[in-house]
């Protein structure tokens, strides 16, 4: 092991990354190795000043100091060379970031027991490596402080200003520097005019203050309509000389506050916002304005192909489909954008589903720079409640080929830049963090945080490598610990595929409302576009090129003629782009609807898994973490039998066509609440009525009197475990108790707004709909079970049923 005698940072001057750098090595290694370091910052006076030396700095600082390594390679933009040798360790980044980005690298070696000596460069694959933050200036509205945020509040963000204690954007910079992303946008793509005004604008320099030592810099998202908003202009033509002139103003006035400023995010013409289209001006002619006024001070605009008519889209009409909208939309316009504009495309061509083809767009952009942009925040993939590891799904895009002029063309080549000789391209990942302390509300989402880092910088490693560093790096070296959480993560997509939305259909959540539990009926009959076009006999969206939406001729003609022919379109993506029976048989063999129904089962009962898998663990994790993660890993499993139950229910319902397996719709270890004796509680039929079984539930007969739902068990005598499924809205902490005669098996409160930390639901529906367990309770052949609940607020209580499982059984 190299010694760490003294760490020369060549830098001095606080705000620097090197210097940062300097201070990183001398707390990392005390951190990992109990030693104190000295750490001299400024020059450094050659390797025979001391026989053990830690040097940071830039390349070109490095060689000002006389240093000089033989093999160092020409490095890019905030890459960095890393030598560790027997007498010394050399960290020379091309920038001064690249030296924090190296010094990171090498703690995070220190960190894992990796004591080798090692000398190699490592460089971005993508120069774009940036966070997008959808933080509202204030709290209230419908989306709160953070837009699909689920880890606490925004940590800019308060009451309409820039908050003062910006200690926690601080750490953020420094969280986002270790894992090299090197730029923030702070606020939400909805955006608001506010945001350029002065207390504003100078709130946004003092968070690049605290970002500028960790080599982040700061972007902003950008209110098209801004100039008219504020008042100041009776148009936001973006042709018009006045609103030129008044974004260059504005552009002038934010360099000003912030000379290192990263660059405007744009969501425009979509979902309300405004955009170049309301003056019949062109996306590209919308996306120069802002890239001439920040041109000459070095910085891009960021211009999102997230470009749809959510208004006006019509189901009758076979041919109409969302999914054309970004293609469509920036027809003719390649080659039409200035240099320094990347457009900003989501994976898929709808939105973050759970499975969706690769967006077509990335194949029509050759002559102009492109990003993908990943979601961290699990907005459609269960908020962060439930455990989804994400690297896997993001491979199936940045691995895909396009196949564009029957040439090679992954899209991790076309986002570097590679594939069609751009400058610009990358990563934007939609992060969300609040101010919870886990960041982003649970412990082991965080991993999709630290991997999205990881890929932006080499989309080629492998999903379980990093996730094993990130594992160590979290929870240490025990091999237990590595491989549960390994295997759980790496099950953990394809499984909450398996629970929630099968075979390329979606997501089939609640795209109405929360975007968190089932609600398959909500996807159609709106113009928000994410049909399932499901009937009585059918299902799937018919996106072959003759008969359908010609969605699938949006692609380069090798994958189109691959999704338009049913026979090759793989299985994972069937109704995506076909409409069939339910009757189709698939590739394996069984039919749509039986594997609905097989997915459902097999996902959920997985799900099961995860909970005890993880208290093996217990006493190698510390307490905290291991509750806190355990009671999410609880709560999960409790919902992926909502989910199983409300999409089985949901198209058995709709198909008539009975599970060859005989389970959905008939579970015998159920007592519905409803056949119960009731005093105080009363029926409620809940809707959407597939989240609730039997479609009923029960609720108390007032807001402020209590209920009580009794049954005689006829079971046999033994040990059972009871479940209560019942529905915790956010609004209103009910009490609920279960007796077994005039024992108390257990009580529990309708907390989950704290004990989750996000709300998610002020309704009884799929989103509310949960369960608690009481394991291995003995149980007497006629013995009174009770349940008696106490309302609060507008939350009457309410229960679904109870199930009296013997041991083993789940339902
Ligand atoms: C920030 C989806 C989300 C919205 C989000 C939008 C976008 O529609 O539900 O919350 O708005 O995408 O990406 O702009």
């Amino acid at each position: 092991m190299v010694g760490y005698g003294h760490i020369v940072a060549l830098n001095d001057s606080e705000s620097s990354p090197v210097h940062t750098a300097g201070l990183e090595l001398q707390q990392g290694i005390a951190g990992i190795f109990g030693k104190d370091c000295n750490v001299s910052h400024g020059k450094w006076r050659g390797a025979s000043s001391t026989d053990s030396v830690a040097v940071v700095g830039t390349v070109g600082q490095f060689q000002s100091s006389g240093g000089d390594i033989k093999q160092l390679p020409q490095l890019e933009e905030d890459g960095f060379w890393l030598e560790v040798n027997s007498s010394a360790t050399y960290i020379l980044g091309q920038n001064e970031r690249g030296a924090l980005y190296g010094a990171f690298e090498y703690l995070s070696m220190l960190a894992q027991g990796n004591m080798t000596q090692v000398s190699y460069a490592s460089n971005p694959d993508a120069p774009i490596r940036w966070i997008n933050q959808w933080d509202n200036l204030q709290a209230g509205g419908t989306h709160g402080s953070v837009e699909r945020g689920y880890g606490g509040p925004s940590i800019f963000f308060a009451n309409g200003s820039v908050k003062d204690d910006l200690s926690r954007a601080a750490q953020y910079a420094r969280l986002l520097a270790s894992i090299k992303v090197n730029a923030v946008v702070v606020n939400n793509v909805n955006a608001n005019e506010s945001m350029l005004t002065d207390p504003i604008m100078d709130g946004l320099g003092r968070i690049a203050d605290v970002f500028r030592p960790y080599g982040v810099q700061l972007g902003m998202s950008l209110y098209f309509a801004s100039p008219l908003a504020l008042g100041d202009l009776e148009t936001f033509d973006p042709l018009n000389a006045s609103v030129i002139e008044w974004w260059h103003n504005k552009t002038d006035d934010i360099y000003r506050r912030i000379p290192d400023f990263a660059g405007y995010l744009v969501k425009a013409n979509s979902e309300g916002q405004p955009g170049p289209l309301t003056y019949n001006r062109t996306l590209a002619d919308g996306a120069n304005l802002f890239a001439k006024a920040i041109q000459p001070h070095g910085g891009v605009v960021m211009f999102r192909a997230f470009v749809y008519d959510s208004t006006n889209l019509n189901e009758s009409h076979w041919r109409e489909d969302r999914a054309n909208a970004a293609v469509d939309f920036f027809d003719g316009l390649d080659g039409k954008f200035d240099d320094n504009v990347i457009i900003q495309i989501k994976y898929g061509p709808i939105d973050f589903q759970v499975r969706e083809p690769t967006s077509p767009l990335f194949a029509h952009l050759q002559q102009t720079n492109s990003a993908i942009e990943l979601q961290i925040s699990q907005e459609y993939l269960g908020q962060q409640c439930h455990l989804v590891y994400l690297p896997p799904l993001w491979k199936t895009v940045l691995d895909f080929d396009l196949r564009v002029d029957h040439q090679p063309s992954l899209v991790r080549n076309i986002i570097s830049g590679d594939r069609f000789k751009r400058p610009l391209g990358g990563y934007a990942g939609v992060a969300n963090v609040g101010t919870n302390q886990t960041w982003l509300g649970s412990h082991l989402a965080m991993s999709n945080l630290y991997t999205f880092g990881r890929l932006a910088w080499d989309p080629t490693t492998d999903p379980v490598s990093m996730l094993l560093d990130w594992t160590r790096l979290t929870f240490g070296l025990d091999p237990s610990v590595l491989q549960t959480i390994v295997d759980m993560s790496m099950e953990s997509w394809p499984n909450y595929e398996n629970y929630t939305g099968n075979l390329g259909i979606q997501t089939l959540t609640d795209i109405l409302y929360g975007h968190y539990g089932p609600n398959p009926a909500s996807q159609d009959d709106n113009p928000w576009g994410q049909w399932t076009r499901a009937d009585a006999d059918t299902i799937g969206m018919d996106r072959t090129i003759e008969n359908g939406t010609r969605n699938a001729g949006q692609y380069p003609s090798e994958v189109a003629s691959m999704y338009d022919n049913i026979d090759t379109t793989p299985d994972n993506l069937l109704l995506w782009f076909h409409h069939v029976p339910y009757t189709q048989r698939l590739k394996s063999g069984t039919t749509v609807i039986q594997h609905f129904y097989d997915a459902h089962y097999n996902g959920s009962a997985r799900a099961q898994t995860y909970a005890p898998r993880w208290q093996a663990l217990e006493g190698k994790i510390d307490e905290q973490r291991f509750n806190e993660q355990l009671f999410r890993l609880v709560y999960q499993a409790g919902h992926s039998l909502v989910w199983r139950d409300a999409i089985n229910n949901f198209y058995f319902n709709k198909s008539q066509i009975p599970d060859e397996a005989g389970r959905v719709e008939n579970h015998p270890y159920r007592i519905e609440a409803e056949s119960m004796e009731l005093d105080g509680y009363e029926l409620y039929a809940v809707s959407p009525f597939h989240v609730a079984s039997n479609k009923t539930c029960i609720v108390t007969s007032s807001n402020s009197t209590q209920g009580t739902a009794s049954t005689t068990l006829s079971v046999d005598s033994g040990k059972y475990d009871l479940a209560v499924n019942y529905y915790d809205m956010a609004i209103g902490r009910s009490q609920w108790e279960l007796y077994l005669n005039d024992n108390m098996v257990g009580q529990w409160i309708g907390d989950s707004d704290l004990t989750l930390g996000h709300a998610p639901s002020n309704y009884i529906d799929g989103h509310s709909a949960t369960r608690i367990t009481f394991k291995s309770v003995q149980v007497e052949k006629g013995d009174m079970l009770r349940i008696v609940g106490k309302p609060d607020g507008i939350e009457p209580a309410p229960i679904d049923y109870v199930s009296v499982l013997p041991e083993g059984v789940v339902d």
